[in-house]
């Protein structure tokens, strides 16, 4: 009998290990697990009563990711496009005293802020309208990523509690991105704040709190409002592959090695170090990347999206 069932156990392993648990039988063990860390009976009722199956459309949008599908020059054109440009000044002329109010507190420049409000969720009008327990649920049940997705679903289960925020209100992209800055719970949780004074830190509906919020992400990173992200230059003629140069150096060296502003002008003399990112492999554009730079990529671990954010403010500030 103990060999038929080592046998049986054998042979279906294969099977076993792809064959996952029965979707209900899995939402009572996250709710299980939500108990022991902490969430009330009453906010886990609420947070997956209308929780159904996993939602398809998001297994599929996250099986799709990530594929080079652009190329860097025309994410650009996308992300400085002039309607971008031109709602982002108009944005800045309306909250003028907000952003230097913010600016004041966290030490992070308002272009800054501007464009990466645009990108992530064009000012608050494209936050996304999943429900991100139904879409946390649903990544961390598929198993691409679950333990990361578990996290962040615990982490939205906290907030909903923290915050007093129904299910229905805790919105977002398909892939748990929420509000107007578009944070993971686990960002919000360390960043979000509440700048308004109203006691609720609203990403969602308050400008002020969303704006703060990105800034006090920036500056817990080590902002520095003294310099900038970057700058785009122009690469010397030679032999030298360029795309193999890795590493920090400082810009007077750059300066030295025969790099130029991609206007022509010398880089500035200085020790402040930069390090060499062409975003995509099918393009000569070249930039030098200042400290900065690195707070952009933990935001969002995309080339493509540091470069074009810190682009996009220098075209802001116009
Ligand atoms: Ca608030």
């Amino acid at each position: 009998m103990r060999l038929i069932c080592l046998l049986v156990i054998l042979f279906s392993l294969p099977a076993c290990a792809q064959e996952k648990p029965d979707f209900n039988k899995w939402v009572a063990q996250v709710k299980q697990q939500a108990l022991a860390n902490g969430i009330s009976q009453s906010v886990i009722d609420n947070a997956f009563e209308n929780v159904e199956a996993p939602a398809e459309d998001i297994v599929e949008l996250d099986h799709k990711q990530p594929e080079k599908t652009r190329s860097f020059s025309d994410y650009l054109n996308g992300a400085l496009s002039d309607k971008n440009i031109s709602a982002a000044k108009d944005k800045w002329h309306d909250n003028r005293a907000l952003l230097r109010k913010v600016e004041a507190k966290y030490h992070v420049q308002p272009k800054i802020l501007l464009a990466l409000w645009c990108i992530e969720s064009r000012f608050g009008e494209r936050q996304g309208d999943f429900s991100i327990i139904q879409s946390l649920s649903t990544l961390a049940y598929d198993g691409r990523r679950s333990q990361f997705f578990m996290g962040e679903l615990m982490n939205a289960l906290k907030i909903m509690q923290d915050e007093n925020i129904a299910s229905a209100d805790l919105t977002g992209s398909w892939a748990g991105a929420m509000g107007q800055t578009q944070f993971m719970p686990s960002s919000f949780l360390k960043f979000a704040v509440d700048f308004d004074g109203d006691g609720k830190k609203d990403i969602w509906n308050s400008d002020a709190d969303a704006l703060a919020s990105m800034a006090n992400y920036l500056h817990s990173k080590g902002w520095n409002h003294n310099e900038g992200w970057g700058v785009e230059v122009e690469l010397p003629d030679g032999d030298t592959n360029w795309r193999e140069v890795k590493g920090d150096k400082p810009l007077k060296e750059w300066r030295k090695l025969g790099l130029k502003r991609e206007d022509g002008r010398k880089l500035p003399n200085t020790e402040l170090m930069a390090h060499l990112i062409m975003p995509d492999d099918d393009e000569p554009l070249a930039y030098l990347a200042f400290p900065n730079y690195n707070i952009l990529m933990d935001w969002n671990r995309s080339t493509y999206f540091a470069t074009s954010i810190g682009l996009l403010a220098d075209e802001i500030a116009k």
